[in-house]
């Protein structure tokens, strides 16, 4: 099946539907598929650039970041050379990365091809600008020649800026945080003095960005430390990997929506899978509800059934299936809600609205939103964490179960 065709044939049903639609339900209702469209139907992979001094950990962090071995990582010279776009993963699971060699670097690789090393970083991004920069400094190296780093920052937001007309976002990284005193300390530990440590390298680059002026994400700090087998596998036991899915969730964050699915989907983890999916499931709750609050009655059933619908095609999606109708009403239709399941809510919401007068329209928000969370964690279960329709159908109603309290 040719997935983006039916994908748009979804998109095409639902624009239909929403030029029948009364205002402002039709506004909301639109902006939500436009999303939608460009999550799933624009989808592209995401250009990441990391940056930061030689031997920052900016290799470990790509491969942190994606699970598995793809970049070269060196513990005495300056291993990654030339600054270049590079594809990893296949289909949808495809990201694009530039691994920099270290900015303010001496000693060269052989293959850079410039002798100042932003020269070169802008000449990688001319034609192909990045969605995020992730800017990566060694714990133990975060006053060190910081503004020099900053400025070269500045250069290359300005010369996207210039060049693409839009605001490169920046998000920095912390690496090797597991270094910091008190070195036994695991970072799980919480230990007082080793967070107390974390705060201070990480507050030190936040008041460097903003002395210098330079607008950023926030500063995370993050362990990548992991090591990988020949197959480029991680070794459970040698993985210390630590607040790397936060920084994940952060980058899906910032990034634009035709680059989020793509990055959900490159590391293969279940966990980044759903944690997308809640992203989703939570914007279309609060969409349905407010269509189920604007007091058009009956109105509202459709659109919100639509969306439903949509939003179970793309949990799907981010499974790795199709983001067709099909998919979702085979599963809507197991879990013996079939395409009424929004006329059912809403009779639900009436029947609510009976005993709290004045409050209807606020009353049936609320079971849209339950409802259809209940719906998407369903989803969840059995899309992406392959339980059967009727497990997913008991979390349904479990689920379900709290609008009628
Ligand atoms: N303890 C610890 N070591 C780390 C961590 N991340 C990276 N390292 C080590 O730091 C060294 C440098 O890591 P790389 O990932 O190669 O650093 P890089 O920034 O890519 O280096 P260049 O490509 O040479 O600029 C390696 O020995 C890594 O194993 C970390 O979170 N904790
Ligand atoms: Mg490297």
């Amino acid at each position: 099946m040719n997935t983006e065709n039916s994908g748009s044939a979804l998109i095409n049903s639902l624009e239909e539907l929403a030029s029948s639609l009364p205002e402002p339900v039709k506004r909301i209702f639109m902006e939500e598929i436009q999303s939608m469209k460009e999550i799933f139907i624009e989808a592209r992979p995401p250009r990441i650039m990391v940056l930061g001094r030689r031997g920052a950990g900016k290799s470990s962090l790509i491969n942190a970041l994606l699970n598995k071995k793809v970049a070269e990582v060196g513990s005495v010279v300056s291993e990654t050379g030339k600054a270049s776009w590079h594809t990893i993963g296949e289909g949808d699971q495809q990201i694009e990365i530039i691994d920099t060699r270290g900015i303010g670097d001496n000693s060269r690789p052989e293959s850079a091809s410039f002798d100042d090393a932003v020269e070169e970083i802008e000449n990688s991004i001319r034609r192909k600008a990045p969605d995020i920069l992730i800017f990566a400094c060694k714990s133990k190296e975060v006053d060190a020649h910081l503004d020099k780093d900053i400025q070269a920052i500045q250069d290359i937001r300005n010369f996207v800026y210039n060049k693409n007309g839009y605001k490169l976002p920046i998000l920095c990284v912390v690496t090797q945080v597991d270094e910091l005193d008190p070195k036994r300390a695991q970072l799980w530990d919480n230990n007082t003095r080793k967070v107390e440590n974390i705060k201070t390298a990480c507050g030190v680059i936040k008041s460097s960005f903003s002395k210098l002026d330079v607008p950023i994400i926030t500063v995370m700090p993050v362990c990548a430390y992991a090591e990988y087998d020949d197959s480029g596998i991680v070794v459970e036991e040698y993985d210390e990997r630590w607040n790397i899915d936060s920084l994940k969730e952060e980058i899906i964050n910032n990034i634009p929506k035709c680059s989020q699915l793509f990055q959900a989907r490159a590391d293969q983890r279940i966990d980044t899978k759903k944690n997308y999916s809640r992203k989703l499931i939570k914007t279309t709750a609060s969409t349905c509800s407010a269509i189920a609050a604007t007091p058009i009655p009956l109105a509202d059933i459709f659109p919100i059934t639509a969306l439903q619908i949509a939003m179970v095609s793309g949990i799907a999606r981010i499974s790795g299936r199709d983001f067709t109708k099909e998919n979702a009403l085979d599963f809507l239709g197991a879990m013996g809600v079939n395409v009424g399941v929004g006329f059912a809510l809403r009779e639900a919401a009436r029947a609510a609205a009976k005993f709290i007068p004045g409050f209807g329209n606020v009353a049936s928000g609320t079971v849209a939103f339950i409802g259809t969370q209940a719906i998407g964690e369903a989803a969840i279960l059995y899309f992406i964490e392959g339980a059967s329709k009727e497990e997913a159908k008991q979390k349904y109603e479990k689920e379900r179960s709290k609008a009628e309290k």
